[in-house]
């Protein structure tokens, strides 16, 4: 455990499955070392599990399976149990659950239930929470699965279910709005997803981004997207229509470096009300076309009283639809620099249309 700690290593372990107290080691060094997270089992009815161990170590629970005695012994893979327990890998080979205790679980694949099969859920949990962002400690990755777990039993934490069950879509949202990450490969947003000051997201060459339900990028922080020309970004509206969500809202002092990125299917694709900086490079903004609306909008926010910082609108691809639609509208800004060169507009109501 210190060696693991030393490193910034997270290390999973199961509570147990002794039916109650004291949580067995090595999850009881939770409350000594904060790489260490202790997990209980629910039930398949998102209850404790009568089996599972509890205590004050315990930091979060996980579902565990349950199974069922009849016949005589425990079952975990008969007709009663349908729905009951995890799936997982078992030995290969016969082994002593099926030798010795004759339990009916398959060898290579089978249902199983215990705090060994929920803590492979914490486990799965802190490696995507990592996979967002790597430079996150080992006592980070336990707090975002404490403070994101669906609060089970009596209110705030108790020794049954430590912080709750954990909950992963809310651990991945929680560490990209507090700690930042990058997004890679294919991503759907259902939610708008809020990137504070002070924190940086990232959109990795080749991602694919889909906004679904009207989710939306808005920036306070930084907000990297900056494909390759072989690996351009796709951010995807999916046809968002409001105006107060555009695809990407940049705001206050947020700031934005968007390059090889193709945006797509929003009324409002890219909109700057910041003081902070903006780049937009060779990316390519298309069906954003009805009356008044607007691919690139560059605009000065009545709460952001310093001016703009550098914006710069370079090398793009604008392609409105029936001549109606803005390209690129530029209102009430003063940017310490403004470059706007390069860009193809095509069949929008205005191209560039500029009241700085
Ligand atoms: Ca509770």
């Amino acid at each position: 455990m210190i060696y693991a700690n030393t490193y910034g290593v997270p290390i999973v372990a199961g509570a147990g499955n002794g039916s109650g107290s004291p949580v067995y080691y090595p999850a009881a060094y939770s409350s000594t070392y904060s790489n260490v997270i202790a997990v209980s089992a629910t039930d398949h009815n998102d209850q404790i599990a009568s089996y599972s161990n509890a205590g004050p170590q315990v930091n979060v629970a996980a579902p565990g399976g349950w199974g069922s005695y009849y016949d005589g012994s425990y079952r975990y893979n008969g007709p009663l149990n349908q729905g009951q327990n995890i799936f997982s890998t078992t030995p290969n080979y016969p082994f002593l659950y099926q030798t010795y205790y004759g339990i009916d679980v398959d060898t290579t694949y089978g249902y199983l239930g215990g705090t060994s099969m929920a803590t492979p859920h914490v486990n799965g949990v802190a490696a995507l929470i990592l996979s967002l962002n790597p430079n996150l400690t080992a006592a980070d990755v336990r707090t975002i699965i404490e403070q994101t777990a669906d609060d089970k039993g009596t209110p705030g934490r108790d020794d049954y279910y430590g912080y709750g069950r954990v909950n992963c879509y809310r651990a991945l949202r929680y560490t990209l709005e507090h700690y930042g990450g990058t997004l890679s490969g294919n991503v759907v947003l259902r939610e708008h997803l809020t990137i504070p000051s002070s924190v940086t997201l990232n959109i990795s060459p080749g991602t694919n981004l889909q906004l679904q339900n009207d989710a939306a990028l808005t920036i306070y922080g930084t907000l990297n997207a900056q494909g390759t020309a072989s690996q351009r970004i796709v951010i995807d509206g999916q046809n968002l229509s409001g105006w107060t969500t555009p695809m990407i809202f940049v705001l206050q002092a947020g700031g934005a470096s968007i390059a090889y990125a193709d945006l797509k299917n929003a009324k409002y694709q890219l909109v700057a009300r910041t003081s902070g900086s903006i780049s937009v490079d060779n990316c390519s903004f298309t069906n954003f076309g009805g009356s008044g609306n607007v691919a690139v909008e560059v605009d000065q926010n009545e709460g952001v009283p310093n001016g703009m910082g550098n914006a710069a609108i370079t090398n793009n691809a604008i392609t409105g639809t029936a001549k109606s639609g803005y390209g690129i509208y530029l209102w009430n800004v003063v940017p310490a620099s403004l470059n706007v060169t390069g860009n193809s507009i095509q069949d929008c109501y205005a191209a560039i249309e500029s009241h700085v």
